[in-house]
């Protein structure tokens, strides 16, 4: 595993942004693990998730020149990744939504710079069925951008049908769209992770188990 796979799942267990558990999903699945964002709740944290997302996307080479924050979970991590790029010396624009419309002041529902006739690239949280990225896709073709690529934290690698199809959400929204779909980590990571961790090993146990249920082949 690369270096800032296993620094973000680190920093995402100390955050308590990742636990084991009993999570009901928004699919209805019965998880043994959850990932919320949310819980990079300083500007520490979001800084040290922000450069995890910036070293995901430098390593898998996507060209992009717009970041593009969908509501709500998508907007402080858009704008932290941005702030990491500005660090890094590039000022790259950064839009996001609000779902619902504005009918005073500006306007409309979409926020920051426009995305028309730009590489936008979408940053979310978590992939499971692909609901919320697919969502984001269309706010970006209405608002004629064109769709670069997606990076999230967390591909938790989950068949959206498993007795018909083990393909992957993040897989079937990438082949789709024809734009790579970039993970900090996924499910298979988080395995590795748990392995070289004996105090993981019940939990890791339980991993295997919902993957067996629902995991894509990836
Ligand atoms: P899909 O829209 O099915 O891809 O699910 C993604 C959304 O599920 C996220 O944006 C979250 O609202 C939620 N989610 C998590 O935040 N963390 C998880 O570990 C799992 C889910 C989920 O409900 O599947």
């Amino acid at each position: 595993m690369t270096d800032h796979r296993s620094r973000f799942l680190q920093l995402a267990l100390r955050a308590q942004a990742l636990r084991f558990g009993e999570f009901t999903l928004k699919s209805g699945r019965v998880s043994p693990y959850f990932f919320n964002a949310g819980l990079f709740n300083s500007g520490v944290l979001m800084a040290d998730l922000a450069r995890s997302y910036a070293d995901a996307i430098e390593e898998a080479g996507v060209g992009f020149d717009l970041l593009f924050g969908p509501a709500y979970k998508g907007i402080p991590l858009a704008t932290a990744l941005a702030c990491e790029y500005a660090r890094r010396g590039r000022d790259l624009p950064v839009a996001f939504n609000r779902k619902e419309a504005k009918d005073h002041g500006e306007g409309g529902t979409l926020i920051g710079a426009p995305l028309a006739g730009r590489r936008v690239l979408v940053v979310d949280d978590v992939i499971t069925a692909g609901t919320a990225i697919r969502e984001a896709l269309q706010i970006i073709g209405q608002a004629g951008g064109t769709a670069a690529g997606i990076v999230i934290a967390l591909d938790r690698q989950e068949a959206v049908d498993p007795a018909t199809s083990r393909r992957s959400a993040a897989q079937s929204v990438a082949d789709l769209h024809a734009i790579p779909v970039i993970a900090v980590a996924t499910l298979g990571d988080l395995l590795d992770f748990t392995g070289d961790d004996s105090t993981l090993a019940a939990q890791r146990e339980a991993l295997l188990a919902y993957r067996d249920a629902y995991g894509s082949e990836a």
